[in-house]
């Protein structure tokens, strides 16, 4: 393929390319690189460029490799640390290899005869290649924004009459009514933990009783744990709540409650995360970094796999989850599927099955904050790989799969909600694959935190800076 015919998408603005360098390249260029790179969701590798401060080009390099070895197949050449030039880039999927070299005035795109291709204007930075002229970019989703409030709107489901269930972080829960556009905060919602990640978390509205469930932190002897609750929404109060889980154990710190719920066939799934003691993620005595099966009494789930295994939690579905923030049923395949967070690097997309291991922390394609690797390495026998991971981090907080009729193009693809990444990440899988990947809405630059299909069709989203949303065309 021609170099002239790759499109070169630009979507977001920075700096100019001195002010660019100090505040990117010595951060890691590579790094962006592997950021479009992998966002096309095609395979390609990059390593090493013309960088001066050759210790920090060494450093990004090495973020950079894990990002690139993330992508299958993908095949890295690394230049010397000490010669520290160009950037040797093959694409498997590209009937001719590029390479890719960098200076002061822009990314630039060669081919192999050294013939230069696209010289990016300078002011940009952040883009993303695309194969082909296809419609891909036909047409840009646009927002509609439906309600903004000042703090996190961690869930939000949709009651039958068309208004809005939604937590805040900070402890509450309110219903928006679309009709009067009004929202009422409602009364005798339980005590929350509301320090650092924790606070008020997910809520659902259940699809038959229309009672709503919500996860929460909540505050117990020694620090707090994630527990589930229930209660029916009338007049402006909750009405008959009661706690039907609380997850073993709790501990002192503030990060890891996970935790999206989800309904499949009269029962509940609930995620927990590994409250930063990662090593309970593979312990069955503990729920930390588990998916949980239970009743809608909170009960576990009768058929549970470690049931009858001695010590083990009776909730447990599936186990080694860091902070499975996502979770959602597939309403067409009856799959369910979640996202978690990595370390740095190794955010996870996974199917999740019967008491299956995910591996955390044993196996990760992610590393600690501070740089050294985590575990033994990212596969080994008996642990699950991720269908889709992503280096560096998106951190995806949650996600659906598109089951509506308003994006026909959109049927049965994955988006998912990004902190860090501020975007929507679409994902579209084939036969267990992601071969096509988008960054959706990196334009509100929010810090999306929950997404759902809504029954209309349009997918919404909220916001850590107090919005929901509806994306349309
Ligand atoms: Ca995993």
């Amino acid at each position: 393929m021609a170099l002239d015919k790759l499109n070169a998408r630009i979507l977001r603005r920075t700096p100019g390319p001195k002010e660019l360098f100090d505040r990117h390249i010595k951060r890691g260029y590579s790094s962006i690189c592997a950021n479009s790179l992998e966002n096309i969701g095609h395979q390609m590798t990059v390593a090493a460029g013309e960088i001066e401060d050759v210790g920090a080009f060494a450093d990004s390099l090495s973020e950079n490799r894990i990002g690139i070895m993330s992508i299958p197949s993908a095949q890295v050449r690394e230049c010397s640390r000490r010669q520290a030039r160009c950037f040797a880039v093959r694409c498997e999927q590209m009937i001719r290899p590029i390479r890719v070299s960098w200076s002061f005035s822009g990314p630039q795109f060669v081919d192999e005869s050294g013939h230069m291709g696209h010289n990016i204007a300078m002011k940009y930075l952040i883009f993303l290649l695309t194969f082909s002229s296809t419609t891909l970019w036909a047409s840009t989703p646009k927002v509609e924004l439906i309600l903004q409030r000042d703090d996190v709107i961690w869930g939000f489901d949709f009651f039958k009459n068309g208004r809005i269930v939604f937590s805040e972080r900070g402890g509450k829960l309110a219903v928006y009514d679309p009709v009067k556009k009004a929202t009422t905060v409602l009364a005798g919602t339980p005590l929350v933990f509301a320090k650092g990640q924790g606070g008020m978390l997910d809520v659902r509205v259940h699809p038959k009783t229309e009672e709503i469930y919500f996860s929460y932190s909540e505050p117990v002897k020694g620090g707090a744990t994630t527990a589930l609750g229930r209660a029916q929404v009338r007049d402006g109060k909750l009405v008959g709540f009661r706690k039907l889980f609380s997850a073993h154990e709790p501990n002192s710190n503030t990060i890891h409650f996970g935790s999206r719920i989800e309904f499949k066939d009269g029962l509940i799934f609930l995620t927990v995360g590994d409250r930063d003691n990662r090593h309970k993620a593979q312990d069955l005595s503990f729920h930390n970094g588990k998916v949980l099966r239970l009743t809608e009494d909170g009960a576990p789930a009768p058929g549970n796999p470690f049931a009858k295994k001695a010590g083990a939690k009776p909730e447990i579905w599936s186990y080694g989850h860091r902070n499975p923030q996502g979770l959602v049923l597939d309403a067409k395949t009856g799959e369910l599927w979640e996202a978690e967070f990595g370390p740095r690097g190794g955010d996870e997309l996974n199917l999740v099955k019967q008491g299956l291991n995910y591996g955390w922390p044993v196996i990760t394609y992610g590393r600690e904050y501070y740089g050294p690797k985590i575990g033994e390495g990212a596969s080994k026998a008996g642990m699950e790989q991720p269908v889709v991971h992503w280096t560096p981090s998106i951190s995806p907080s949650a996600l659906t799969v598109y089951r509506g009729s308003r994006f026909p193009e959109w049927e049965g693809q994955f988006f998912l909600a990004c902190l860090s990444g501020t975007r929507i990440q679409r994902v579209k899988l084939q036969n267990g694959k992601a071969v096509e990947q988008e960054i959706l809405l990196a334009d509100q630059a929010a810090r999306f935190r929950n997404i759902r299909t809504g029954p209309d069709g349009y997918i919404y989203f909220s916001t850590d800076d107090g919005k929901i949303g509806r994306v349309y065309r």
